[in-house]
């Protein structure tokens, strides 16, 4: 079940320190996937233009306060890759509210999936607690 403010989330979680890329400490970084709601499906977002501002718009999504970085790279996911070439401002309420190309237009392979590294985030909820 998804309702709408939970149209994001981090999957196969681990620690910052075992990634090589930018880190923030004691975050906890996994892969993005968004949920269309359209499609009811979930899927990955490729790393093209994925940079920090993009992963904070999702950290902040997931009820998260600053201390976010981009993981590029992530890898590893399946099914539809739903968003490519990210352009958030930092302003947006969700990631899918950022430019985009379109839902499932992308030149991406599951290899360029993106990640994110989320400071304060609950392994167990994939969350920082926001208020349920
Ligand atoms: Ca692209
Ligand atoms: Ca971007």
């Amino acid at each position: 079940m998804c309702r709408p403010g939970q149209g994001v989330h981090l999957v196969d979680l681990q620690p910052s320190s075992h990634n090589t890329l930018r880190e923030v400490a004691g975050a906890m970084c996994g892969r993005v996937e968004v949920y269309n709601y359209e499609m009811e499906e979930w899927g990955t977002v490729c790393d093209d233009f994925w940079e920090d501002v993009d992963a904070q718009v999702v950290c902040a999504e997931l009820g998260c306060s600053g201390g976010a970085a981009a993981m590029q790279g992530f890898g590893g996911g399946s099914g539809a890759i739903w968003l490519d070439d990210v352009k958030c401002e930092s302003s947006e309420a969700s990631l899918s509210q950022c430019a985009h190309n379109g839902w499932g237009v992308h030149n991406c392979q599951h290899s360029e999936d993106a990640g994110a590294c989320c400071a304060g985030l609950d392994p167990h909820t994939a969350t920082c607690g926001a208020p349920a």
